[in-house]
């Protein structure tokens, strides 16, 4: 009996195009997983579709000058094609401003309303007097309590991390007219996450520890932990789902309320349209439910979403929410204000037919367990030396060989050496192997076992030379036959990964397309005198025009590429927003923002490494730069001289508090003049949680002087 799957891919702001960013957060591995469960002959059905609603969508069309309408109108016919020309086999690809998504909503909330889970209070909001309008988070900015950063957002400063409420913000000003607002009493109805909380203890922090990747359990435990508060699920804007409440004029539900709904609405609309019963995919005990999402999405599919459905009383809850970390674009955060980003749209146009080389580069560099880097000279490697040199080459001889020994005709197998016996033996025991790491999400590691049965492929010829046996026709053909079995299942294997190469081996090879991952058990299933279609070559070799051309996009050289790495490391890993990953009302409490990390930089060798000199010292004396916010003068005792080193860390410590401590030292950094000041060395140091530097220093003190190796 086929199994029930319900799988969904967070819902895109339609504020902005796709970039790689969110295949590999939110849509490949989905995808990877959906193609496999199909594969399986289970039951799936596979949503998506553009969140249209919320503050994301309204400042993007303040910007453009625009309505809400024509944004989400441009974005989501934009972002539905690129996921249509890349390849995304969602079932249905749904918009949130469909009729039936505001009848789901409300209906939705319309229940938990009349089981009184709501509670409804009055509270104090900002209110532009100007623009006669309350004002979402992200429409107040003002200065930030903790670290001054003058333009920080309602929800969040940007520059040190930290999460804030707008009442935080000292100085606000409204963003719509840029008047002072003002606090006006409202109501709405919150959803009181706080009755949840040991049902939650049992539910994710006992039931899920073992079955949870890390990073989300980690995540969801922390705020399970750190307690839970009631939540409002109603907004006070023109750009949403009215509350369906008689009391309740001008009044919207909550983004973050109607979008995981929007999955639901999505799979009733597919269900109409296929004649399905859509309550079997979100009420039936034996259906799974799967949320694939990035690492800012986590809260809400796991804890938030899940207390609605809870409460409602109905539906089913999440098997697993396996998000990914984020993806980075050579060395820095994607950003789309600042158009750091490989566009998807863009790379269909500019790489026709090479969906499946994305996907693979991607594939191979998910941010499964942490943040991962995108290059371009990467992609070029990985395109050149894995694609083309073991996938493409393995293909390309047997498909080489029969035309030129066997009239394009598959040869019989006669008798079976060990060595023979032992490969078939080896080539049957992979799709088990790739089939527990899918279902374990860890698709890296299940692309590189693919890759592994092409190279075992390319041992087996290389190793058996059937081209050096022209004197022994069996024992060729015997050969040929076996290398036409691994193409044969290879070619089932790729199908999550790259369907259209695996497309391409099943008509060279005749097939219907209609394999199972279970033949990929039989290796013995291509007929003798099976006749080889034609193919073209899988992959070809990519140049470096083509890389420098789109490095040059982006506006980087090789050497700017690493004065950004720099840059990133040294001064802060302060994030930019990307204003479609976000909701524009984000997290509240136990903020993730400044837990991101950078991806690693390029790897260096030991020599590289014995070039820095670093080591132990002490802070004898301290003091202001004059007229300098940020520098602080250092006289540091470094057991080998005494020295001044100037520092930018005068917002994170007072002088007389850091007097008498051990630092850590990079000593032979080329000395600079800063304020007219000769600086020799950095200190290192490191942003805590909270955007605040720490020293780094030894766990117990140490001679001043001693090096760091
Ligand atoms: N649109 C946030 C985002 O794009 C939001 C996801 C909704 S999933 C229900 O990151
Ligand atoms: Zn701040």
């Amino acid at each position: 009996m086929p199994k029930r799957y319900t799988v969904t891919s967070a819902l895109p702001y339609a504020n902005g195009p796709l970039h790689i960013g969110h295949l590999a957060g939110a849509y490949l591995p989905a995808d990877i997983f959906v193609r496999y469960l199909r594969l399986r002959g289970e039951d799936v059905v596979y949503v998506c579709g553009s969140d249209e609603y919320g503050a994301a969508i309204t400042i993007k069309a303040k910007k453009e000058g625009t309505t809400p309408k024509a944004i989400i109108d441009k974005y989501h016919a934009m972002m539905k094609s690129a996921f249509e020309r890349f390849g995304i086999a969602f079932d249905i690809y749904h918009r949130t401003t469909e009729q039936i998504h505001t009848e789901t909503s409300q209906a939705i909330f319309l229940k938990l309303h009349e089981k009184g889970e709501f509670e409804v209070l009055e509270s104090g909001q900002y209110f532009d007097e100007v623009a006669s309008q309350f004002l979402a988070d992200r429409y107040i900015m003002g200065t930030c309590p903790k670290c001054g950063n003058e333009n920080a957002y309602g929800d969040q400063c940007e520059k040190c991390g930290s999460s804030l409420s707008p009442t935080d913000l000292i100085n606000p000003h409204s963003t719509l007219s840029g008047s002072k607002p003002v606090l006006k009493k409202t109501k709405h109805w919150y959803l009181p996450m706080n009755k949840y909380e040991n049902w939650l203890k049992e539910w994710i922090v006992k039931e899920k520890q073992n079955t949870w990747k890390t990073n989300v359990y980690g995540q969801c435990k922390s705020w399970i932990e750190g307690g839970l508060q009631a939540r409002a699920m109603t907004r006070d804007l023109d750009w949403g789902i009215p509350v369906p409440l008689p009391d309740a004029d001008g009044k919207v539900l909550y983004v973050w309320l109607d979008a995981p709904i929007g999955y639901i609405s999505a799979t009733r609309e597919w269900a109409k349209q296929n004649n399905k019963n859509w309550e079997d995919y979100w009420k039936s005990p034996d259906t799974e439910l799967y949320h694939f999402v990035g690492k800012d999405n986590i809260v809400f599919h796991c804890i938030i979403f899940p207390i609605i459905l809870k409460a409602h009383g109905e539906f089913i809850l999440p098997t697993n929410v396996p998000a990914n970390e984020f993806l980075n674009l050579e060395g820095d955060k994607l950003s789309t204000s600042r158009n750091w980003a490989v566009w998807l749209h863009e790379y269909l146009d500019e790489f026709p037919d090479k969906q499946d080389v994305l996907r693979y580069v991607l594939g191979s560099i998910l941010p499964e367990t942490k943040d991962s880097e995108f290059t371009w000279k990467d992609y070029q490697a990985r395109n050149n030396n894995e694609l083309v040199a073991i996938l493409g080459n393995f293909v390309n001889r047997p498909n080489n060989l029969i035309p030129k020994f066997f009239e394009g005709v598959v040869p019989a197998q006669y008798e079976l050496s060990d060595y023979d016996k032992a490969t078939l033996t080896d080539l049957a025991s992979y799709p088990d192997k790739i089939g527990d790491l899918i279902k374990n999400f860890k698709f890296r590691d299940a692309l590189a076992e693919v890759m592994n049965v092409a190279r075992l492929g390319n041992k087996y010829l290389a190793d058996t030379e059937p081209w050096k046996i022209k004197n022994n026709p069996e024992r060729m053909a015997t050969i040929l036959n076996i290398s036409v079995q691994i193409i044969a299942n290879l070619s089932i294997l790729l199908k999550p990964f790259l369907p259209r190469t695996a497309e391409k081996l099943d008509k060279m090879l005749g097939f219907d397309g209609k394999l199972t991952w279970e033949d990929a058990k039989n290796t013995n299933w291509v007929k003798e005198g099976t006749i080889l279609q034609k193919m073209d070559l899988l992959f070809e070799k990519i140049e470096d025009e083509v890389i420098e051309k789109q490095m040059q996009k982006l506006g980087v050289t090789s050497n700017q590429l690493s004065v950004t790495n720099n840059q990133q490391t040294t001064i802060s890993n302060k994030q930019e927003t990307t204003s479609n990953n976000r909701d524009g009302e984000p997290l509240k409490q136990n903020q993730t923002i400044s837990n991101q990390l950078i991806a690693q930089k390029d790897e260096i060798n030991y020599d590289d490494f014995t070039k820095l000199d670093i080591r132990i010292a002490t802070i004898v004396a301290a003091e202001k730069v004059a007229k300098a916010d940020k520098l602080l003068k250092l006289t540091l005792d470094t057991g080998i001289d005494t020295r001044i080193v100037v520092s930018g860390i005068a917002e994170h410590f007072k002088p007389e508090e850091i007097i008498g401590k051990q630092i850590t030292l990079l000593a032979n950094l080329a000395p600079r003049v800063i304020r007219g000041i000769e600086s020799k060395g950095m200190i290192l140091t490191a942003l805590d949680g909270n955007g605040k530097l720490r020293f780094l220093h030894p766990s117990e003190a140490v001679m001043n002087g001693a090096t760091v190796a």
